[in-house]
């Protein structure tokens, strides 16, 4: 019994390390008028970025802007129709796999460096959020099996509780 707590402890402890990053564009510089053209191209490749993290531009608002363009956009510094967000900070949540391009829209600010592309790596099905309004159907009679997706919430909790339990054996 003990060593299934112990998998299911372990397998908790992965999907925390799967879950949801919170990520600072730019971290301590924030979201700003670059004094070097290169500063959010390195910035973007020293971080990993996954389906379900959220990028937040820290930024006063109408100082500056986050659009989410193409790559024609991004190469361009055109905006085209792309969504403009004025406030700051403005979050982005990286809700799929694959390249994703910012760009600030104010004045020249994107040709002096304001820019950077990323690459997604993940499942669109990983982001999905955990339904909480699905009815929760026990199975009594099926209780030592593992729980079904749906109860994942329930399955964290209970694991988190056996973990700790297990660590005091
Ligand atoms: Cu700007």
């Amino acid at each position: 019994m003990a060593k299934m707590f112990i998998v299911a402890a372990v397998i908790i402890m992965v999907m925390k390390g799967i879950t949801a990053e919170t990520i600072n564009v730019g971290d301590a510089n924030r979201w700003i008028n670059p004094p070097s053209p290169e500063l959010y191209t390195s910035w973007a490749a020293e971080h990993t970025f996954a389906v379900g993290d959220v990028l937040v531009f820290q930024f006063t608002t109408n100082f500056h802007t986050v659009a989410m363009v193409t790559e024609a956009g991004y190469d361009a510094c055109d905006a085209g129709n792309a969504v403009i967000h004025t406030e700051g900070p403005t979050e982005i949540t990286l809700n799929r796999p694959g390249e994703f391009f910012f760009i600030c829209t104010v004045g020249t600010h994107c040709d002096n460096g304001q820019k950077f592309a990323i690459n997604v790596t993940g499942t669109a099905a990983a982001a999905a959020p955990v339904p909480t309004s699905l009815p929760v159907e026990p199975t009594p009679t099926d209780a030592g099996s593992s729980p079904p997706m749906p109860l994942i919430s329930t399955f964290f909790s209970v694991s988190f509780v056996a973990f700790i339990v297990a660590l005091l054996y």
